[in-house]
């Protein structure tokens, strides 16, 4: 019989995380990730596919961990002989990296460090090949030097978040050209789902959109309508992670849609979608502005495509739309609950 392909997910209980669990499921592999420990839980986005352990179908298994702990992933790593590491743990936030600029850069950029010694180690103990994915951004491109952006394209990180991914992105072209490691960087535009964090822009406005509908909030406090973003889906996007890893060679790869919109796009479509005008309900907040912003981006996809037979399958609108119908429909369901509504 064969044996199962075993795989580690750093950052599981994200929104990629989540979903590139179900897709590594369905293809059939057992499932790893790591979790921190929280004072509550912080499993929602991944609580329909956990079995208890115990049970003989289980193949989706959670370990204690975390990115600034390097004993740890060593012990995970070590225990569980992964062939595949997807590493999507981060402190993902672009404006609160300003706000803790160390911790940021220590799970963003040492953590990455962390892992590929680890991998490093265990790789050359064994004898057994790991590929590794790391979680790059379009954020690395910041201000921009080319327009699309691709994988040629330079980086001019504005951030601490994305100057740490552009130390993680190097780092994992080094440990490839050094120790032979099957390490590939995917440069990811803003990938967005009902699953995303509501601090976000996107999920902040869809959010709004179903409270206001549903009489609970009035305004939506924004900063910059002006930056501009090539959104699409995640469940799309993780697709692509899987594919970078069943290439024959490891390789760098962009991840975008080709099309940019900006905010006041988004939240036009958001708000008409309902039968409201944004205008209405929108007031500018300086909280929310950057140091510095990224104010355009726009990647170019065609490597991707060519090579991973890669495709997004949801448009822009579309994707505003099924945020926003998903943000109803939870709203209703905790409405039906009794649950918030005084
Ligand atoms: P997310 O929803 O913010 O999830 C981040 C994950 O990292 C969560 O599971 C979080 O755990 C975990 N994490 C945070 N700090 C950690 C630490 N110190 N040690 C271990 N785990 C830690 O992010 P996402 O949208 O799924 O994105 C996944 C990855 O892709 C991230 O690396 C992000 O930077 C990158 N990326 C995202 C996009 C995008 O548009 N979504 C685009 C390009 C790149 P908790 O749940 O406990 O907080
Ligand atoms: O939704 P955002 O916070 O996403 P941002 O900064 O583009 O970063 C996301 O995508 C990156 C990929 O390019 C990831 F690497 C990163 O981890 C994260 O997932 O902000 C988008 C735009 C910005 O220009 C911001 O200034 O929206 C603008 N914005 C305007 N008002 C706001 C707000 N952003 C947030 N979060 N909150 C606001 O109230």
């Amino acid at each position: 019989m064969t044996q199962r392909k075993r795989s580690l997910i750093t950052g599981i209980t994200g929104q990629d995380g989540s979903y590139l669990s179900e897709f590594l499921l369905e293809k059939g592999y057992e499932v790893h990730g790591i979790i921190r420990r929280s004072s509550s839980f912080n499993t929602d986005r991944i609580d329909h596919i956990y079995i208890d352990p115990h049970e003989e179908k289980a193949r989706f298994f959670l370990h204690y961990g975390d990115l600034t702990d390097g004993t740890t992933l060593r012990r995970i790593l070590e225990e569980i002989e992964p062939q595949e590491v997807y590493n999507l743990g981060a402190q993902s936030h672009v404006r609160v990296s300003f706000d803790s600029p160390e911790y940021t850069v220590d799970t963003v950029a040492m953590g990455t460090l962390r892992l590929l010694e680890a991998i490093r180690d265990y790789q050359h103990r064994t004898g057994n090949q790991v590929r590794f994915y790391q979680a790059g951004s379009s954020e690395m491109f910041g201000k921009v030097q080319e327009v699309p952006q691709k994988e040629t394209t330079p980086f001019y990180p504005r951030s601490p978040y994305s100057c740490a991914k552009v130390y993680a992105h190097w780092q994992t072209i080094n440990y490839r050209e050094s120790y032979d490691l099957f390490a590939c960087n995917g440069i990811l535009f803003n990938h967005e789902s009902p699953r995303r964090g509501e601090t976000f822009v996107t999920r902040k406005i869809t959010r709004a959109v179903a409270r206001i509908t549903a009489g609970l909030q009035k305004k939506i406090y924004l900063g910059n309508l002006d930056a501009k973003r090539d959104w699409g889906y995640a469940k799309d996007y993780v697709r692509a992670m899987w594919l970078m890893l069943q290439q024959e060679q490891p390789d760098d790869y962009v991840v975008a849609t080709n099309e940019t919109h900006s905010i006041r796009e988004f939240l036009d479509i958001a708000f008409t979608h309902v039968g409201l005008t944004w205008q209405d309900y929108v007031e500018f907040d300086e909280r929310y502005l950057r140091p510095a912003e990224v104010d355009l981006l726009i990647g170019d996809p065609s490597k991707t495509k060519e090579k991973l037979g890669w495709e997004p399958s949801v448009t822009f609108e579309e994707l505003v739309k099924l945020m926003v119908d998903s943000d109803r429909e939870a709203l209703e369901k905790t409405k039906q609950l009794g649950n918030g509504f005084d």
